[in-house]
């Protein structure tokens, strides 16, 4: 025990400056040391600690600040309109599955023929897949949407090209060398992104894309309704819960706990867990397991047909 305590050097913060913590405990009418606590959080002020409590959509950054958001509205737009044929396609983990769903059933709400896929862990491995492109295609889909995978998809998006296939991708893991000729690219990360938030999670960068077309169509009033996938997403894929990923997951818990879709409830009533104390830890830990066993012992499309089930009976 001794040699553990002795391998590591405490270092002791500065006490804040006693002023601030005086008038931030005024300011919000909480006790000092409470203040002290948040101020050395670098909640100095009433305006930053009413964020920190109480987030809201008005708090997220602009969507159209991801590059590749100028393009991909408009694609969709147009898509919606002329009625083409769109495919959802995300991964056979948690983040996948609910970016897949959220984006389904928000396209489908704002009129959209749209239609989902997750590929076979086994039979077709991790990303978009050649399988994934080649039935989207031949079921006459014209837009293909990616999440939580295809930033390194150079040659399967070469191919889908090939197919008459325009891909959007809404990714957020690390690039290679080469990006996808791709229609769009979505992802803080990449190179020459001027996106503020680098941490969302695959799903995440997915509600930014709904967010610009609910933005650019004034139809925000649905969008927190869809916060619970992002919640669930954003908490197993263990990104960092600070700056608009606590907004997301914050306002994502309250959809959960107080109006939980169909699929979401019965998940929760079978993992033994009970809504309105349904924490980030019951969802790492309950929750986020039950979902990615689907793709794990079988066909993941089933976590995204639970998600977006209306019906109680068959969720
Ligand atoms: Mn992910």
């Amino acid at each position: 025990m001794n040699t553990i305590v002795r391998e590591h050097r405490w270092i002791i913060a500065e006490p804040p400056d006693p002023l601030v913590v005086a008038q931030l405990s005024k300011e919000i009418n909480v006790p000092e040391p409470i203040a002290k606590i948040l101020v050395f959080r670098g909640i100095t002020d009433y305006d930053k600690a009413k964020a920190y409590f109480r987030p809201t959509l008005s708090l997220l950054h602009d969507p159209f600040l991801l590059h590749g958001m100028d393009a991909a509205v408009p694609r969709i737009l147009g898509a919606i309109e002329k009625k083409e044929k769109i495919r959802v396609f995300g991964d056979y983990d948690v983040d996948g599955t609910n970016g897949a769903s959220m984006l389904y059933l928000f396209l489908k709400e704002f009129g959209a023929d749209v239609s989902y896929y997750v590929p076979d862990r086994i039979k077709e491995g991790y990303g978009i897949s050649r399988i994934g492109l080649d039935r989207a295609s031949h079921e006459g889909a014209t837009l293909f949407i990616s999440v939580d995978c295809g930033i390194t998809a150079v040659e399967q998006v070469e191919y889908a090209r090939s197919l008459g296939l325009d891909v959007i991708i809404c990714d957020h893991h690390e690039p290679g060398n080469t990006l996808p000729n791709a229609y769009a690219v979505l992802d803080p990360i990449k190179a020459g992104d001027r996106y503020p938030f680098k941490h969302l999670s695959g799903c995440g960068v997915g509600f930014k894309l709904i967010h610009a077309l609910a933005v650019k169509q004034k139809k925000e009033e649905n969008l927190a309704s869809y916060l619970d996938f992002v919640a669930l997403a954003t908490t197993a894929d263990i990104v960092p819960l600070t700056g608009e990923n606590r907004v997301l997951v914050k306002m994502g818990l309250e959809v959960i706990n107080t109006s939980p879709r169909p699929g979401v409830r019965a998940l929760v009533e079978k993992a033994g867990a009970r809504l309105g104390q349904i924490t980030t830890g019951q969802i790492v830990f309950a929750l986020a397991p039950r979902i990615n066993a689907v793709g794990r012992l079988g066909d993941a499309m089933r976590a995204v047909q639970l998600l977006t089930s209306a019906d109680p009976a068959e969720a």
